[in-house]
């Protein structure tokens, strides 16, 4: 059975469809800094010259920029003032031949662009509406994203969106859509604040297709909040296989066994946060790396597990009593949501502080031993096999509420 459930983790992870995204901008925009502060990451991880040249400007990275993260990015290293031209045509044959027309499916075309104007400009080009344009009229959905917002004047920028809107107003009327456009900081000068990312991140999911946004909702970092439904859709895919055998007993399980063995749900649920990535990006100078996370997991989670549901059923913790299936789904399903939250928190904390390995460690155990109380109080109230097998479907439609 676990065999099972981590080959069906495996799965998911495979199916996922990573969307394409295309950053199209003056040089100087800010394409860069917006890359990076969408997706967390860092210099190194977008050096331009690991992408592809699609055109003479746009670059692909095919695994954008770390093969763990699952978007491709089209970035574009910018046009000087004195070549619009060339960046006109370029950018237009690029939207072309990436338009859903034109390629062989889906998986091919761009889903988004993300079409970025200096906030501090007062003048809206020729090519800044040609490019919008085309790529409505291709059916290529686009976000313009008013960039630098934080050294914007706050005249400037209501100048600027008024003539965007007049600008863009037949556009729109012939497209017959109502442009989306966001004010957004990625990388402020030191004293404003980071903003926006938040707003553009939740357009974006709304604007690619349906089938890609899981993909997106992994990859970006600003938004941890919106991870939870891919994380609880994991849990309950884990714990609906334990209830697919929910009377017949499992052999050789126990209540210790169940729970010691969930190793790929754990690092499956870890890897939604990006925590692989982020803690084995900072491991060198940090306190902690992935493995070193999920080892602490693993530990805690026997520790205050056992004590936990023993105290709630003593007769669960026989030796070389065999559990049956539907006991082992209300486990995993404790377990899998007390750890998810636990990780909500670690990635909101760790993110914003700088924990060592000692406080992260503390940190885990406080916040997963009470999570653990709250929600194993959740599953038993799913006290008959009905309610049990819709909270199972619940989590993985992605529509559960978490008690608070
Ligand atoms: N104040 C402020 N500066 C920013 C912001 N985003 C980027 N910058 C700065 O603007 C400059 C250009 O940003 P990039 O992200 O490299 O711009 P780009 O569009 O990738 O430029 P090219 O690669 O040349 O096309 C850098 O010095 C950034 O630090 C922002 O939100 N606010
Ligand atoms: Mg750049």
């Amino acid at each position: 059975m676990n065999n099972e459930i981590d080959q069906e983790l495996k799965k998911i992870e495979e199916r996922l469809k990573p969307p394409s995204i295309a950053l199209i901008g003056r040089t100087g925009a800010g394409k860069s800094g917006l890359i990076k502060a969408i997706f967390g990451l860092n210099d190194n991880e977008i050096k331009v010259d690991v992408g592809l040249p699609v055109t003479k400007c746009y670059q692909r990275y095919p695994n954008p920029y770390n093969p763990d993260i699952p978007i491709i990015l089209y970035d574009s290293p910018g046009y000087e003032a004195s070549k619009t031209d060339d960046f006109l045509e370029d950018t237009l044959k690029f939207l072309r031949e990436k338009s859903l027309s034109n390629t062989q499916s889906v998986d091919d075309s761009i889903h988004l662009v993300w079409y970025l104007i200096h906030a501090g400009l007062t003048r809206i080009e020729y090519f800044d509406k040609e490019v919008i344009q085309t790529a409505l009229s291709l059916k290529i959905p686009i976000i313009i994203v008013l960039s630098q917002c934080d050294i914007a004047k706050p005249e400037e920028l209501s100048k600027l969106k008024k003539k965007l809107s007049e600008v863009l107003a037949d556009i729109e009327q012939t497209a017959n859509t109502q442009l989306i456009i966001m004010e957004v900081s990625a990388d402020p000068i030191p004293g404003k604040t980071v903003s926006g990312l938040k707003e553009l991140t939740e357009a974006s999911i709304k604007a690619i297709p349906e089938s890609y946004s899981e993909a997106f909702i992994r990859a970006q970092a600003v938004n941890v909040k919106l991870k939870r439904r891919v994380a609880y859709s994991l849990v309950g895919t884990a714990a609906g296989i334990c209830f697919g055998s929910a009377f017949v007993p499992i052999p050789g399980s126990t209540t210790v066994s169940i729970i010691a063995t969930q190793p790929t749900l754990l690092a499956s649920l870890a890897k939604v946060y990006n925590l692989d990535r982020l803690l084995d990006k900072g491991a060198a100078t940090a306190s902690i790396a992935f493995a070193g996370l999920l080892a602490i997991a693993g530990t805690t989670i026997l520790e205050v597990a056992t004590t936990v549901f023993s105290a709630i059923s003593p007769g669960f913790f026989i030796a070389g009593e065999s559990l049956a299936g539907g006991v082992a789904a209300s486990y995993i399903l404790a377990i899998g949501l007390a750890f998810t939250s636990t990780l909500e928190a670690i990635s909101i904390n760790y993110l914003n502080s700088n924990m060592n390995k000692e406080e992260i460690t503390t940190f885990f155990k406080r916040k997963f031993s009470s999570e653990l109380k709250k929600y194993q109080k959740e599953v038993q109230q799913k006290s008959d096999i009905k309610m049990m097998k819709e909270f199972i479907e619940s989590l993985k439609r992605g529509d559960y509420n978490p008690p608070d």
